[in-house]
C-alpha cells in the first residue's frame, strides 16, 4: 500500500449513465432486480443457484464450510467432473452436433469442433495422457499458443483428474522452467510453433530450452504440429511424442470421467505478485466451475445457441474462465482466434465477428484503445449487427474508450459490462448485471449479487462515497482461490493479513486494488496499489523485471515502475545503475531488453531504460518508486524532503523528459 491517497484521488473521473434497451432486458438470462436482495438474504445458500447449472455425480449437502478460515470450502461433499460438465452432458442432451469451438487461424483457415468432435478428441487425449503415465492429481503443464489442442488438453486433464498448469505461450523458456519446477510437473504439452503477423514462430525451441532448466526428470512431452511445412524441422527427443501420432494410436478410446471431489484441484495458474516468485493460484473443481458457469450466464448472458467470442489468450485466467470453462459448461459456441487484431488488416476482429455472426464479444481496454486509435472506419466496413452484448476486462477503462466501444462496436444498442476480477477470484466480481442495471462508463458497477465488496480506509473502515480507498471482499465466494500451491502461509500473507482480524475471526480478502464507490454503490477501480503493473491487461511484478535486469552483466541496481501509456495502459520504465567500468549505452540497453525478454517474455519489454548514477532513496534506503512514476508520467514531482539524495530527482527527470 505504497500509494498515497492523494495519488488515488487524482485518478477519479466524472460519470454519466446509460440504460440497457428494453429489447435486451426482455431476453436477458437475469432481469429481476430482486436478485441482489435474494442473494443477500439467502447467503450462502444463494450459491446453490450457481451449482445448479452443473451436473453433479454426488449431490452436495454443505454449500459453504467455513470451519477453517480462510481456507473456505464450497459444495465440499459433492462430486463432479469438469470435462463431463463441459462436454459429455451436452452430447447426452441431444446437442452433439452443436458447435463447441470455432477456431480461426491467423491465415484464415478454420476448424470447427462440434460437442461430439470435442468429446471424441478429449477422450482420446485423456487416454493418451493415461498411457504416458499421468495419474490423478499430477500436474500437467500446457505451454501452448491459441490452438484447439489447448482446450482439448485442458479438458482431457480435467477428465482424468490431473490439474493443468497453463503457461502463456508468450512467456520465456525461463518462465516455463520456473513454473514446472514450482509445480513439480513431470509432463508437458507444447506445440511446434504458431503464426504471429504472418511469421511462423519457433515455439518448440523455447519449450526445449525451458525443459533444460527443469530441475527434475520430465517423463514425457507432447508436441502439437501446427506449422506443418513451415515448421523448423526439430527432431523429437525420445520422450517427446507427436500429438497426431498419439491420437491415431488412441482412435476410438473412451475414458470415463473421474469423479472428483468438489474441492479437488482443477488447475493451477501462475500469476505475478509483489515478490519475484510467481504465485501458483489453486482453483478447485466445484466452486470454480459453478462460479464461471454462473457469471457466464448472469453477466455474459450466454445461451446455448449463442456464438460467443472472448479475444483473450487461454494462457491467462480470462481465457480459462471465459473461453473454456464457463461457455462450454453452458453448451455455448466459443470462438478462438490464433492471431493479432491487425493482421492482415486492422479490421480482422470485425471480420471475424461478421463471419461468425458473433452475439457476445469480450475483450480488453488495451485492445479498445488500439481500435480507437486506428479509427472507426475499420469496424464500419463490417456488419456487426449480430452483437447483443459487449464486455471488457483486465484494467480500468477510461470513459472515452468505453463510449467509443459502445458507439462504434455496439451501435449504442449493446450493453457494455466492465468486469472487475482477478486470477485469484476465478470469475467476475464487480460489474453490472446487464439485464438489470444501468451502466456508468469508467465504473465497473456494483458488486455482483452475493459478493460483499467494500471500499475501506487503511484501518478497514468503510469510507464515504466519492473518496478513494482500498477494495476488500468481506465474504467468501465459490470461485475464490483456495490457496497458493503448497504455500498456505504466503496465501494468508498475500491476501488476508492486511485487513483480517484473526482474534475476532473476521476474514477479509484484499485484492490490492484502489477503488472508490458512488452514492448508487457503483465501484470505480483505480488500479493496483502494490508493486504490480498492468501492461496491456497483463499483470507483471516489478520485482520480477528488476531481478531480470540485475542479472544482466554490468548492471548494479535497477528500479522498475509503470508509466502511463496511451494504448498499453501502463508501460515498463526501468531506471538502471551500472557497475563501475560499464557505460550505459545503446548496446547495454539492448542487453537489458533482451535480458527481460529472456526472463519473462516480450510483454515485459521496457519502454524506456534510463541510466542513472543513483536512485532516489529514503534515509532508510528504500527506493521512492512514487517519484520514479511521477517522472515517467511527466507529473509534478511530489515531496522529496524525506530523500537522502533529493538532487538526483531533477537529474533523472532531465534524462527522461529532456531539458
Ligand atoms: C481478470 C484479470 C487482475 C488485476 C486486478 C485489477 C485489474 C481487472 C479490471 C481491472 C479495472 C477492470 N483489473 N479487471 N481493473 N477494471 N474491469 O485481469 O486477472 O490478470 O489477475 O489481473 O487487473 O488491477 O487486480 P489478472
Amino acid at each position: 500500500m505504497s500509494d498515497g491517497d492523494g495519488e488515488l484521488e487524482a485518478r477519479l473521473v466524472e460519470q454519466e449513465e446509460f440504460e440497457p434497451s428494453d429489447e435486451f432486458v426482455e431476453q436477458a438470462n437475469v432481469s429481476d432486480p430482486d436478485i441482489y436482495e435474494e442473494f443477500e438474504e439467502n447467503w450462502p445458500d444463494c450459491w446453490e443457484r450457481a451449482a445448479d447449472l452443473l451436473d453433479w455425480d454426488e449431490e452436495y449437502e454443505t454449500v459453504l464450510d467455513d470451519s477453517n478460515e480462510p481456507f473456505y470450502e464450497w459444495f465440499s461433499d459433492g462430486t463432479l467432473n469438469a470435462s463431463y460438465n463441459c462436454v459429455d452432458r451436452h452430447v447426452e442432451n441431444g446437442d452433439k452436433n452443436r458447435v463447441a469451438i470455432k477456431w480461426e487461424g491467423e491465415y484464415g483457415e478454420t476448424r470447427t469442433y462440434t460437442y461430439q468432435d470435442l468429446y471424441r478428441e478429449v477422450n482420446e487425449f485423456a487416454a493418451a495422457l493415461r498411457d504416458m503415465g499421468v495419474e490423478e492429481d499430477e500436474v500437467v503443464t500446457l505451454y501452448m499458443p491459441m490452438v484447439p489442442e489447448l482446450p482439448i488438453a485442458m479438458l482431457a486433464c480435467a477428465r482424468i483428474g490431473a490439474p493443468h498448469s497453463v503457461v502463456f505461450a508468450g512467456f520465456s523458456a525461463d518462465a516455463l522452467a520456473t513454473r514446472m519446477n514450482s509445480a513439480n510437473s513431470d509432463y508437458l504439452v507444447t506445440c511446434d510453433g504458431y503464426y504471429r503477423r504472418g511469421d511462423a514462430l519457433d515455439h518448440l525451441e523455447k519449450a526445449n530450452e525451458g525443459l533444460e532448466g527443469v530441475d527434475h526428470d520430465v517423463e514425457a512431452t507432447v508436441v502439437v504440429n501446427r506449422l506443418g511445412d513451415d515448421g523448423f524441422g526439430h527432431e523429437l527427443a525420445e520422450n517427446q511424442h507427436d500429438w497426431d501420432d498419439l491420437m491415431d494410436e488412441q482412435r476410438g478410446e473412451r475414458v470415463d470421467p473421474v469423479e472428483r471431489d468438489a474441492e479437488d484441484m482443477l488447475f493451477l495458474m501462475y500469476t505475478s505478485g509483489t515478490t519475484g516468485e510467481p504465485k501458483g493460484v489453486k482453483h478447485t473443481t466445484g466452486g470454480y466451475l459453478a462460479y464461471t458457469a454462473w457469471t457466464s450466464h448472469a453477466v455474459l448472458d450466454l445461451k446455448p445457441e449463442d456464438t460467443y467470442w472472448c479475444s483473450a489468450d487461454i494462457g491467462w485466467i480470462t481465457g480459462h474462465s471465459y473461453i473454456v470453462y464457463g461457455p462450454l459448461a453452458l453448451g455455448t459456441t466459443t470462438v478462438m482466434y490464433e492471431g493479432t487484431p491487425d493482421f492482415p488488416e486492422r479490421d480482422r476482429l470485425w471480420d471475424i465477428v461478421e463471419k461468425y455472426a458473433v452475439d457476445v464479444f469480450y475483450t480488453a481496454p488495451t485492445a479498445i484503445r488500439a481500435f480507437m486509435k486506428w479509427g472507426s472506419k475499420f469496424p464500419e466496413r463490417r456488419d456487426l449487427s449480430s452483437l447483443r452484448l459487449l464486455g471488457t476486462v483486465g484494467e480500468p477503462i477510461n470513459p472515452r474508450a468505453w463510449k467509443w466501444y459502445y458507439k462504434h462496436i455496439g451501435s449504442e444498442e449493446c450493453p457494455v459490462v466492465d468486469t472487475w476480477w482477478q486470477t485469484e477470484t476465478g470469475g467476475m466480481m464487480i460489474t453490472t448485471l446487464p439485464g438489470v442495471k444501468n451502466m456508468k462508463p469508467g465504473s465497473a458497477g456494483p458488486p455482483l449479487p452475493g459478493i460483499d465488496a467494500r471500499i475501506v480506509d487503511t484501518e478497514g473502515e468503510q469510507i464515504e462515497p466519492g473518496r478513494a480507498g482500498y477494495l476488500t471482499v468481506n465474504k467468501p465466494w465459490p470461485g475464490m482461490l483456495r490457496t497458493l500451491y503448497k504455500n498456505d502461509e504466503r496465501f494468508i500473507n498475500e491476501y488476508w493479513a492486511e485487513y483480517s482480524d484473526e482474534d475476532a475471526d473476521e476474514w477479509v480478502y484484499f485484492p490490492e486494488d484502489g477503488a472508490k464507490i458512488d452514492e448508487d454503490g457503483y465501484m470505480t477501480i483505480l488500479g493496483r496499489v502494490d508493486d504490480v503493473i498492468n501492461v496491456s491487461g497483463h499483470r507483471l511484478g516489478t520485482m520480477e523485471i528488476e531481478s531480470a535486469i540485475v542479472g544482466v552483466e554490468g548492471v548494479a541496481e535497477a528500479a522498475v515502475v509503470g508509466g502511463n501509456h496511451e494504448v498499453k495502459g501502463e508501460a515498463v520504465y526501468a531506471y538502471v545503475i551500472t557497475e563501475d567500468g560499464y557505460e550505459g549505452d545503446d548496446e547495454m540497453r539492448g542487453r537489458i531488453v533482451e535480458g527481460v525478454e529472456d526472463a519473462i517474455g516480450p510483454i515485459a519489454r521496457p519502454e524506456q531504460v534510463v541510466f542513472t548514477p543513483e536512485l532516489p532513496k529514503t534515509r532508510s534506503g528504500k527506493i521512492m518508486r512514487r517519484l520514479l512514476e511521477e517522472i515517467a508520467n511527466e507529473e509534478e514531482i511530489g515531496d522529496t524532503t524525506t530523500l537522502r539524495n533529493p538532487e538526483i530527482v531533477t537529474d533523472i527527470q532531465t534524462k527522461v523528459q529532456g531539458d
